[in-house]
């Protein structure tokens, strides 16, 4: 049986796999490397370096790919956002939730990269990281800081989640395998 349903679901990956290309931003240090570690290899790594530029990389979950570019945010980086965004399926802006001193540095990179006209439209999901952080800001704190409910331009989902204890990663997985097409 087992044997018969890995055949199935093989044969499904090849004749109806589904693709989504997310762009992953944020400020340095907020877990979108660890993030795309995560998802990639299902495995946590304390051990990652700041990154430079981008990364990119594919990740296959079931029947979806993933196409993912991990784009680097340190503020000599940022400039590099809006070109990496254009043009995917969503965008995933991460915060480290647990270092409230930055929402509002955090709030105004979100809010200029939303205002890209070739943006427009783009679903976003924003993911409050780190929740194993006693100190950790909720969902209702994000949507306010980070002004999210001034977004009217896109859908918008917001999920507190960890990198580090893998909490909410199915949601978060859920969420990016509905964009694809
Ligand atoms: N406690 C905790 N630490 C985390 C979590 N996710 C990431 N970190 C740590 O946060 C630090 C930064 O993680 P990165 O994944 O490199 O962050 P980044 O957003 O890719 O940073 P840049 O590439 O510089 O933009 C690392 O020390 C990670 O181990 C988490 O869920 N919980
Ligand atoms: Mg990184």
């Amino acid at each position: 049986m087992t044997f018969i349903s890995s055949i199935l679901s093989w044969f499904s990956s090849i004749f109806f796999s589904k693709a989504a290309e997310i762009s992953v931003v944020g400020l340095q240090s907020s877990g979108k490397t660890s993030f795309v570690n995560v998802i990639g290899s299902g495995q946590w790594s304390e051990d990652v370096v700041p990154t430079i530029a981008f990364n990119y990389r594919k990740v296959r979950k079931g029947a979806v790919t993933l196409k993912i570019w991990d784009v680097a945010g340190q503020p000599k980086f940022r400039s590099m956002w809006e070109r990496y965004c254009n043009g995917v399926d969503a965008l995933v802006f991460v915060v480290d939730s647990a270092d409230q001193e930055k929402f509002d540095t955090a709030c105004f990179e979100l809010h200029q990269l939303l205002a890209q006209p070739n943006l427009t439209g783009v679903p976003l999901l924003v993911l409050g990281n780190k929740n194993d952080i006693p100190s950790h800001a909720s969902v209702k704190d994000l949507i306010r800081d980070l002004q999210l409910d001034k977004i009217q331009d896109r859908p918008v989902s917001c999920y507190s989640c960890s990198m580090k204890s893998q909490h909410n990663l199915d949601i978060v997985l859920r969420w990016l395998s509905d964009r694809s097409h």
